[in-house]
């Protein structure tokens, strides 16, 4: 954000840009989510052992893949427990996870999805706690039909509950310092989650316009969902915030339901009053709207012109933005947006560069 790259950074680019890079730009490489719609295994993780998920989902506007890459500048491990692949630094560490469901039997009591996502997240923390990244930052969510209903429960209903099983089996806090998180439905493919966490806690935000999400009211589900609005990394030469997916919802209420300008407006005021907690306990308040990088997920690829102008008015310039085709996680939301920045502290004990 500032003149210097910042030690832990994201960067977007097609997944054939990608395998052009250098072997020094992949050694650097945390790992990476990639978004296209062909049903293939991430060539990126196959090829170089990087840990990546691929998001069977489609890019709208240009091009047909996109990869949301995280670097480190610290030499880093790689490795693999159960179904997880890793990278990590000193500081951080990144992990993708993919459960196809039918590895689970539905039972009585759990669904396959809740049993995926219980698993998925138990494996997660096991491995944190061995390797002692014990503090999430964020989860990266997929989950194929996510407002289908089965069971009797709708998919992401299903999702939410073993999410909070898997948080409360390791004596995890379910509300108040929880991490960022999106969840957003895909076409198909298997329960597909992407994490990052570390030695530091992160400073968990809420948003003074929203109910925090894990005090949702019974009637979006039997178990509220487990994410803060935003989380704030502070490493030792940078700041991150990682803004979670943020829709058109006030109080814990749907606003404009079938409004697609509207909702973008709501969803940006949203992101704005996010940034705005994060700035006041930010070491700097650098953070503004005109320099974060945003996923902008698209429930109807008709609507993505609108939100695309909408955007560039809001923010008063041309935003760093990347548009999927996704659904949302209730049928009445027909964008989510996500925000991520870092910047590079300053001025810090003695320390320039
Ligand atoms: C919302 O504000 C919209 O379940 O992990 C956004 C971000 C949403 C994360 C999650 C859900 C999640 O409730 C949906």
């Amino acid at each position: 954000m500032r003149n210097t790259v910042s030690p832990l950074h994201s960067a977007s680019l097609s997944i054939a840009a990608f395998l052009k890079q250098s072997p020094q730009w992949k050694n650097s490489v945390l790992g990476a989510l990639c978004f296209s719609a062909d049903a293939e295994e991430c060539p990126i993780q196959i090829d170089m052992g990087i840990p990546c998920m691929r998001v069977p989902m489609q890019r709208l506007g240009t091009g047909d893949s996109v990869c949301e890459v995280w670097h480190s500048n610290s030499p880093l491990t790689e490795g693999k427990s159960g179904a997880i692949r890793y990278r990590h630094d000193d500081a951080v560490l990144f992990g993708v996870i993919e459960l196809p469901e039918k590895m689970f039997t539905p039972d009585p009591a759990k669904t396959p999805l809740q049993q995926a996502t219980e698993s998925a997240y138990r494996q997660i923390f096991n491995l944190l706690d061995r390797l002692h990244y014990p503090y999430l930052f964020r989860f990266w969510n997929y989950i194929a039909d996510i407002n289908t209903h089965s069971f009797g429960l709708e998919r992401y209903r299903q999702f939410n509950l073993g999410r909070q099983d898997a948080f409360l089996a390791h004596g995890r806090d379910v509300v108040g310092n929880v991490p960022a998180a999106c969840a957003l439905g895909s076409a198909q493919g298997p329960l597909a989650i992407a994490f990052m966490a570390g030695r530091a806690a992160p400073l968990s935000i809420e948003n003074p316009r929203q109910m925090s999400a894990y005090q949702y009211p019974e009637q979006y589900g039997p178990r509220s969902p487990t994410f803060s609005r935003a989380s704030l990394v502070r490493l030792e030469q940078d700041e991150v915030l990682f803004v979670s997916g943020t829709a058109s919802i006030v109080g814990h209420e749907t606003l404009h339901p079938t409004d697609i300008l509207a909702q973008t407006r709501e969803t940006m005021a949203n992101i704005e009053a996010v940034l705005t907690q994060a700035n006041r306990q930010a070491s700097q308040p650098g953070f503004d709207l005109a320099t974060m990088h945003y996923k902008v997920y698209v429930r109807h690829s008709a609507d993505l012109t609108q939100i695309r102008t909408e955007l560039k008015r809001i923010i008063g310039t041309e935003p760093n933005a990347v548009y999927l085709q996704a659904d949302v996680c209730r049928n009445d939301l027909l964008v989510e947006i996500e925000a991520t920045a870092s910047q590079a502290l300053m001025n810090l004990a003695g320390h320039s560069d």
